[in-house]
């Protein structure tokens, strides 16, 4: 298999520019491994979990993989400074963060020799995060699954390719070769893939969701929480019409953001695709069928590499 050779390969000594995205519940060891050994850089998400947790998701990872693998660092998460702690204790050698500005880790983690890679919505947080010597940005736009901001990806990344000169991770709307070598030409580094690795093998999601989002065509997603100013993207389901409903009748941010978290844990765990979240991209609609972590990464490789000749 030919390589694409890219800064983000180099610097995470990864075999393929493919990064999977820390989703909340859904990355956890199993999936992170398995991304990791087929090549890419997997990810376990932290979400909110307590460090306990999370040290615990990394130790199990290292018995599955000798790979290099990452730890997002969600920010909204009460246990966030714990955690920061727990990946330097654990020796994890790249975190990503998400929905929010990583600065008071910062230091901490740069001592620890930790490639930090902020996800970033923005021009001005990637200027401000390569200032602060964060070793690359993810720049996902609001195609994506979950907590989104309000920029496409298609206008986001070539943007913040522009204003910085660290390397530069698109996310955002890519699950196929096609996206991989749009990326590229964009001026990326690498890609971010969530959606499409939601329905590996190796991930650990209730048969009920992967289903959902097999079956989701490019209009079955709907942005739930724009009024909270934490926007996330879900498929349309029993809890987003619950949640508008809610939303209409001037619930509290703490109540609807109980009833996203939770529900999404149902979703993930139970299966439960009417009261539970599905969080997912706008590209659910090109995500066909199963397949393990090392197919995708290799028929996403085969693909781009055709295009880009
Ligand atoms: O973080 C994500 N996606 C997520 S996190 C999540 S768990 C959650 N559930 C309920 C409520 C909140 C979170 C589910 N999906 N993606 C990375 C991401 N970060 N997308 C957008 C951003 C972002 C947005 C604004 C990052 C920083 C930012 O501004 C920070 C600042 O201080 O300017």
């Amino acid at each position: 298999m030919n390589k694409i050779n890219s800064k983000i390969t180099d610097l995470l000594g990864i075999q393929y520019p493919i990064i999977q995205g820390g989703m909340a519940w859904v990355a956890e060891y199993h999936l992170a491994a398995a991304v990791s050994n087929a090549g890419g850089l997997g990810i376990i998400g932290a979400a909110s979990a307590p460090a306990d947790v999370v040290r615990t998701q990394i130790r199990e990872a290292k018995k599955l993989t000798d790979k290099p693998f990452g730890v997002n660092v969600m920010l909204l998460n009460p246990n966030a400074a714990q955690v920061a702690q727990v990946v330097v204790e654990e020796g994890v050698k790249v975190v990503t963060t998400g929905a929010g500005s990583p600065e008071k880790y910062m230091e901490l983690w740069k001592a620890a020799g930790i490639k930090v890679i902020p996800v970033v919505a923005s021009v001005a947080l990637a200027k401000r995060m390569e200032r602060i010597g964060a070793d690359a940005v993810i720049a996902e736009g609001m195609e994506s699954g979950g907590h989104i901001g309000s920029l496409t990806t298609m206008c986001l990344v070539p943007q913040v390719v522009d204003a910085v000169s660290i390397p530069v991770i698109a996310a955002g709307g890519i699950c196929d070769g096609r996206g991989l070598a749009a990326s590229m030409m964009l001026g990326a580094s690498a890609v971010q893939m969530g959606t499409r690795f939601i329905v590996a093998h190796e991930s650990i999601v209730h048969d009920n969701y992967k289903e959902k989002v097999i079956a989701a065509r490019d209009i079955d997603s709907e942005i739930t929480g724009a009024g909270t100013g934490h926007p996330i993207r879900c498929l349309r389901n029993q809890m987003t019409r619950e949640y508008v409903k809610m939303e209409q009748s001037g619930a509290s941010f703490e109540e609807l953001e109980y009833l996203t978290l939770g529900s999404l844990r149902k979703a993930v765990m139970e299966g439960d695709v009417i009261n539970g979240s599905l969080m997912a991209g706008q590209i659910a609609g090109l995500v066909k069928k199963k397949q393990s972590s090392s197919e995708i990464i290799q028929e996403i490789m085969n693909q781009a590499l055709n295009l880009l000749g």
